[in-house]
């Protein structure tokens, strides 16, 4: 079978991609840890407070066992509702030890947005009707910020919070 030259550079540049486009995928999922959220539980994001997890009162961060956190949070444009602190104001900061282990549980009341921690593995897309979940091991300390990386509207850059992880 004769190949015009043409033929063969494309079919090996068509190949070399995509082997290329698999070794990016295997290390972005075996090497660093990113896959897709949870989206088995579905919500009513009219009353995501009837779910247990997205009730005011449970939202922000809870320590669940030794060393292993869950955060509650609800995305609603343009804000990220981890709850209120004692004095009553909004939470937009979180404490974790490093090398804990945090559960992250979001869901949105409205639009979809994004939840990403930059610099960490955690990256979901939160969409209303369901509940995205991602639990991660807090390897490294610094401060690390929440932003929404999906464009849900006119305050889309408003989102954001931090995550602090400090040295135990
Ligand atoms: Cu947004």
């Amino acid at each position: 079978m004769h190949l015009h030259k043409y033929e063969k550079i494309w079919l090996i540049f068509g190949m070399g991609s995509l082997a290329l486009f698999l070794l990016i995928i295997g290390f972005a999922a075996f090497w660093k840890g990113t896959h897709p959220q949870s989206h088995i539980e579905t919500i009513d994001p009219q009353n995501v407070e009837a779910h247990e997890s997205f009730k005011p009162e449970n939202l922000g961060l809870r320590e669940v066992a030794d060393g292993k956190y869950t955060v509650n949070i609800v995305a609603s444009a343009f804000n990220y509702d981890f709850g209120v602190d004692e004095d009553g104001k909004s939470v937009k900061k979180i404490r974790v030890p490093k090398g804990s282990t945090v559960l992250f549980q979001i869901t949105t009341k409205d639009v979809i947005h994004g939840f990403q921690v930059a610099g960490t593995n955690v990256n979901m897309m939160v969409e209303p009707g369901h509940v995205s979940r991602l639990e991660t091991v807090m390897k490294n300390a610094g401060e690390f910020t929440v932003v929404c990386n999906e464009y849900c509207g006119i305050g889309h850059h408003q989102m954001f919070a931090t995550v602090e992880v400090y040295e135990d």
